[in-house]
């Protein structure tokens, strides 16, 4: 049987953290910006042409550009972009692997679909910009090595295809310090013995190469070249997704209490469709200030990803919990009994209007991925308005909520 085909792309915000930053202060663009704490995290492509770069204190950076501009930053904000980024990504790609700001995508076999790899990198460049103001480069090649080689190269705002015939004569002139696994320690061991770029690592058999460095002989001696055998491991499906919060303050306020289910179920029921799955499995529990506790679970007639039916679910489940006239502590819920196929698509009952809920939803989910969550505070989440602290992620609650 002929070997099967590997396609890999990897995507790679420029400049992340400034980027996210210039986009937020439109007055930030075409400035030397960077981000960092004593040195420097992230730093734009204006900023990089006085010779700065990610590790260099922030002294020697105002030394060396007096104009810039340098920012704290902000890892929440910094991590919904992401999130956005590579939710576009798997559009194209049913398998993903994600990093901070880099992504490696398994599109092997899609050429069928697809044709060249340069349609779908052009599409999710030009997708990703459009929706979150922010610029990528995608390096494309055989595996996760050579496509994040390529990508080096093409920074910022490029695409670049390694092909598996260009492989050796891009490889051979590259510095070693460019092949993944070799850190300054291996890459000053190897300038000790004369070996200065790939191709010269190329020259040291395996044998020499395993007596100096153990194990990672072996993988450089098969990095070099240009093999690499690590595989994309796509996200998890996790077997729960749990939402739960305790109140600040200990109440017996229904408008309060189902308010808070709401946003609970919203909340949760994002993650579901982040991850592309249907839950047919809720489940509510609730902690009294006497620490006492009750839960409940219910399967739905049929799998679902809409808010709407997770808080129904879950509405109804508390009313069955939920009798002791004690204040509430503490409020939860968990989905379970997870698909990954669409039933809710089929509209199998009523198709006109299970079709415009899906919209509905997905219209919902759009908005707040472009404006954050705040942007559309809707249903019994109205309840919790002026109650609890709000930023655009969210209303702030006690206890973060946990993904299981
Ligand atoms: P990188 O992808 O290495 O850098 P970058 O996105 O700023 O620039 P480019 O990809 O265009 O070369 O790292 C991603 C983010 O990780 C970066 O924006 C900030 C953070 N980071 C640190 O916090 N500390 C560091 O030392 C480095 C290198 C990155
Ligand atoms: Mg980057």
């Amino acid at each position: 049987m002929a070997p099967r085909k590997t396609l890999i792309f990897h995507v790679d915000i420029d400049a992340f953290f400034a980027s996210v930053e210039q986009v937020l202060d439109p007055r930030l663009k075409g400035k030397p910006v960077i981000v960092g704490n004593g040195c420097i995290a992230s730093c734009s492509y204006e900023a990089r042409r006085f010779g700065l770069g990610a590790g260099m204190s922030l002294r020697e950076a105002v030394k060396r550009c007096p104009d810039v501009i340098i920012l704290d930053g902000s890892e929440k904000v910094y991590r919904c972009y992401s999130r956005s980024v590579f939710e576009h990504c798997l559009r194209i790609a049913p398998s993903i692997e994600t990093f901070l700001d880099e992504a490696y995508l398994d599109l092997s076999g899609t050429e069928g679909l697809y044709g060249s790899p340069f349609g779908p990198a052009a599409w999710l460049k030009e997708t990703i910009h459009k929706e979150t103001g922010l610029t990528v480069t995608i390096g494309i090649g055989r595996n996760r090595m050579i496509a994040k080689i390529a990508t080096k190269d093409a920074k910022p705002d490029g695409i670049r295809w390694i092909r598996p015939e260009q492989e050796d004569e891009t490889l051979i002139g590259l510095p070693i310090a460019r092949l993944p696994g070799v850190g300054p320690k291996i890459g000053k061991r190897l300038g000790h013995l004369n070996v200065k770029t790939i191709g010269d690592l190329r020259q040291v058999s395996e044998e020499s190469l395993v007596k100096i460095f153990g194990k990672i002989g072996s993988i450089l001696h098969m990095r070099c070249r240009g093999e690499d055998t690590r595989v994309i491991h796509a996200r998890e499906i996790p077997r729960t997704i749990s939402r739960e919060t305790t109140f600040h303050k200990e109440t017996r306020d229904r408008d309060e209490i189902e308010g808070m289910l709401h946003y609970l179920s919203e909340r949760a029921g994002l993650s579901l469709r982040l991850l592309g799955l249907e839950t047919r499995t809720v489940e509510v529990n609730v902690r009294y200030e006497d620490f006492q506790s009750n839960s409940a679970q219910r399967s739905l007639p049929r799998y679902t990803r809409l808010d709407g039916d997770i808080y129904e679910t879950a509405l109804e489940l508390l009313h069955r919990i939920d009798t002791r006239r004690v204040n509430l502590r503490h409020l939860g819920m968990t989905l379970s009994g997870f698909s990954t196929h669409h039933a809710t698509q089929l509209g199998l009952f009523d198709p006109q209007g299970e079709i415009q809920r899906v919209q509905l939803q997905e219209t919902i989910d759009e908005v707040r991925r472009k404006f954050g969550h705040q942007s559309l505070v809707i249903g019994k989440s109205l309840n919790l308005l002026g109650k609890l602290e709000e930023e655009s992620y969210g209303f702030v609650l006690r206890t973060p909520s946990l993904t299981k």
